[in-house]
């Protein structure tokens, strides 16, 4: 793995807001318990941030699958992660498809690149979902992790509407699911049933996290996805499938290894849902789909 001097270096910057103590968002928790920011519009300077994050030199990588008819999305998901998604950083794009020929050429900015590569398709949804698992940890081993510092997992059926920057930059990310950050966790949506291996019980859990990002240091995404896959195939082997597939079992590893980094949902809206008042912006969203005309069965 390529690593990375961490130092919070002073930027090169004539000046910025004063950091105040006593005034700030409080309608809103920035921090977990556990000491992790919880990522919010109000609560950092962008400029300030991607003026340390610069001279580091970084190379961010995006993972994103486009199975079957799901390819019809990337147009729109490249061309506006083109405007928001890490600008001024450098890029590398990694699309996973069984169709290679419909990948739309889109312009990419100077220091962005785009790798396209072929996998099969499948007939079952669930198993496009959940193999994403054990794609992106072989995809690492033998490709990003010589390329990239860090590595953001991504839904196709998604479009950027304002920055997403350096202020996502951690060791382990993960985004609050935009259904579930008002809800008890007996109310999750987690895996209940004791005999799979993503079974969380019901005074277990912290939030519940979206299956539609996963991010961090590309080390340690590399063992995230190592180990979810482990636990995915332990459950077929007894013909489990958990009840939202990797995101059930994400949510389990998240629950054990404690992001460094939570990005709130305004990393992670849903177009159907209206825009609630602690959402400042909405960065990126998932698009409205007909689940019945897109998917494979
Ligand atoms: C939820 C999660 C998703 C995943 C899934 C697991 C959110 C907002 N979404 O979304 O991340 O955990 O549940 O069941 O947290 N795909 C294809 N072709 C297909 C089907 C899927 O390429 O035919 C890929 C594509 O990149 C897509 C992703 O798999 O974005 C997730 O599938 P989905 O969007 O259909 O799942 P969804 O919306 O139920």
């Amino acid at each position: 793995f390529r690593t990375k001097e961490w130092n919070m270096v002073i930027p090169d910057m004539s000046s910025y807001n004063q950091p105040r103590i006593l005034v700030g968002r409080t309608d809103v928790v920035s921090v977990t318990p556990w000491l992790a920011p919880i990522v919010w519009e109000g609560i950092f300077d962008p400029v300030l941030i991607d003026n340390i994050y610069k001279p580091m030199n970084l190379t961010i990588a995006t993972t994103v699958f486009a199975v079957g008819k799901y390819v019809s999305f990337l147009k729109d998901f490249l061309e506006t992660a083109e405007k928001h998604f890490m600008i001024n950083f450098r890029v590398r794009y990694y699309v996973f498809t069984d169709r290679p020929n419909e990948v739309p050429s889109v312009n990419l900015s100077g220091g962005r690149h785009l790798t396209v590569i072929s996998i099969p398709g499948s007939n079952r949804w669930q198993e496009i979902s959940a193999q994403r698992m054990k794609i992106i940890h072989n995809t690492i081993e033998t490709q990003i992790r010589k390329e990239a510092d860090y590595l953001f997992c991504l839904d196709v059926d998604s479009k950027f509407h304002f920055r997403w920057g350096s202020e996502s930059l951690g060791r382990l990310v993960s985004v609050i699911h935009p259904g579930y950050y008002d809800t008890t966790r007996n109310n999750f949506p987690y895996e209940r049933r004791p005999a799979s291996k993503a079974f969380m019980s019901m005074d277990q859990g912290d939030y519940y996290y979206g299956g539609a990002m996963i991010g961090g240091l590309v080390e340690d995404v590399y063992k995230l996805t190592k180990e979810c896959q482990k636990r995915f195939e332990e459950d077929a082997k007894n013909s489990i499938e958990a009840a939202w597939q990797e995101e059930s079992h994400l949510n389990r590893y998240l629950y054990y290894n404690k992001p460094s980094k939570v990005l709130s949902p305004e990393y992670l809206w849903q177009d159907f849902k209206a825009r609630t008042k602690e959402v400042k912006v909405i960065r990126f969203s998932g698009v409205i789909k007909n689940y019945a005309a897109i998917r494979p069965n």
